[in-house]
């Protein structure tokens, strides 16, 4: 029987209720001694106000609503206990040290939803999707791993696997009793219902670039020369004065981030230091740091000052192949002509048309944002419909679908079914690690540990 299993399973810190959970064989057990002063039973699935007290001194801890879930009617498909204390960081510390005295031991990250995937309360992928739905950032998100919580991902993945099972079963019956090869219509028909699945697959795959956009989100920063307005846009993007501004060239040295979102899409929006040659210490470290983040970010947006007639794109040369986008800032201070002018310029050094933004009225705003996200979303309607979002998925239907292509090729070119066979079940099984049916010990230790501790 499997150890048992104790952790805190609300954030830590001050709350109404803290939640803290028990599982495995010994749940009850322990449960028990710390409710030794309590004449009332432990029902499965009653909740039921019991104090509960150190098990050495006898001492009350707290009076907490506890809930026996009796195996395998629980999260873990274990016996598991849950303590609803009160929120505070003392008590629950004291109640985790009980069960800690009393055999259990401090559960390892994911160790809840690892020991539910083991006997059975879920798939890997159901698994991954509450880590997700607890990291969510935005309303699209959480209803993307709502659903993959719901066993999506396998309801999307088993009719591939059963057709490719069917064709796996003829192709291996042919091995066995045929004599002679195939004949042509036969080989005509499974490499049509080979491609069928690869190009569904695909479509699978496909879906992986919005899918990590509705979760991950972007990094963006705002870089430019000193004074151009960065820490204004800054703000107005977020919509509060949460960066300082200044008509004092070098205001900002430390980087600001922020989170934001547009069109559900979570942003992490980065404020930096002006770039420029400098003498002072702090502002020089800033201006390093600028330059690590612009090689970090998803998007670099480089702002410049509409006013001013000498600006050019150099500086941003190290932008490269970056997705950049340019801005020329302050419009409202100068009239329409001037402002295409200068951006007619610009836009002859940059090969690209420069935004034209002004942070202080707002103009052009809206431009901006549409412009950030436009690069990342997949030609098909956005946001609805079944997604991948997960890099490991994505991997595994991406080269499950290399493995189709090549047993097509091998079909076609009349390879025997040994070979032809070979891709297929590694197609299979890629597709099997994605609900876990087919996932090696060390994979499983390595998906859980990105798991937070209590889940
Ligand atoms: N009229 C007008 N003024 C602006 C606009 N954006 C910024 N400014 C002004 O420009 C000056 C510099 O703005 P900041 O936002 O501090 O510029 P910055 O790029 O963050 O500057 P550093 O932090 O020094 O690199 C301030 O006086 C702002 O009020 C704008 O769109 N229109
Ligand atoms: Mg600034």
């Amino acid at each position: 029987m499997a150890d048992t299993i104790v952790a805190l399973a609300t954030p830590t810190g001050r709350s109404g209720i803290g939640v803290v959970r028990l599982s495995g064989g010994d749940a009850r057990d322990i449960a028990k001694k710390m409710m030794s002063g309590s004449t009332a039973a432990l029902e499965p699935r009653r909740a039921r106000l019991f104090s509960i007290s150190d098990p050495e001194t006898s001492e009350i801890i707290d009076d907490a609503v506890v809930t026996y879930f009796k195996a395998p009617a629980s999260f873990t498909g274990e016996d598991v206990i849950e303590f609803a204390c009160h929120g505070s960081p003392v008590i629950l510390r004291q109640v985790v040290d009980a069960c800690l005295r009393l055999g259990a031991r401090m559960a390892e990250p994911g160790e809840f939803s690892l020991r539910a995937l083991a006997n059975g309360k879920m798939d890997l992928a159901e698994a991954e999707a509450i880590r997700d739905l607890i990291n969510a950032r935005t309303t699209a998100s959480v209803r993307q791993a709502v659903r993959q919580m719901r066993g999506e991902m396998s309801h999307q993945l088993q009719p591939l696997k059963d057709e490719l099972l069917d064709i796996i079963v003829v192709l291996e019956s042919a091995l066995e009793f045929v004599e002679d090869d195939l004949p042509d219509s036969n080989i005509d028909d499974i490499s049509e219902r080979l491609n069928a699945i690869k190009l569904k697959l695909e479509a699978l795959a496909a879906t992986f670039k919005t899918g990590r956009l509705l979760r991950e989100g972007l990094k963006v920063a705002l870089v430019g020369p000193p004074n151009v307005g960065k820490s204004s846009l800054f703000n107005a993007l977020l919509g509060s004065e949460r960066a300082i501004v200044t008509d004092i060239a070098g205001t900002t040295r430390d980087q600001l981030h922020e989170q934001l979102t547009v069109d559900d899409i979570p942003i992490s929006l980065i404020d930096t230091a002006g770039l420029r040659q400098t003498d002072d210490v702090v502002e020089s470290i800033g201006v390093e740091r600028s330059r690590r983040t612009m090689a970090d970010a998803d998007v670099v947006i480089a702002l410049m000052d509409v006013t001013d007639e000498t600006q050019t794109v150099n500086g941003f040369e190290e932008l490269d192949g970056a997705n950049v986008i340019y801005l020329l800032n302050k419009i409202d201070l100068v009239d329409r002509e001037t402002a295409e002018r200068i951006a007619q310029a610009v836009g002859g050094e940059a090969s690209q048309m420069p935004l034209l933004v002004s942070a202080k009225t707002g103009d052009g705003l809206e431009e901006l944002k549409r412009a950030i996200k436009e690069p990342f979303i997949a030609d098909d309607a956005p946001f609805s419909g079944w997604m991948i979002s997960d890099a490991r998925h994505h991997d595994l239907i991406r080269r499950s679908v290399e493995e189709v292509e090549s047993s097509i090729m091998l079909l076609k070119q009349r390879s025997s079914e040994e070979i032809t066979l070979l891709g297929l079940h590694n197609a299979l099984r890629l597709l099997g690690e994605i609900t876990g049916e087919t996932t090696t010990e060390d994979m499983l230790t390595r998906i859980f540990s990105t798991f937070c501790i209590g889940k």
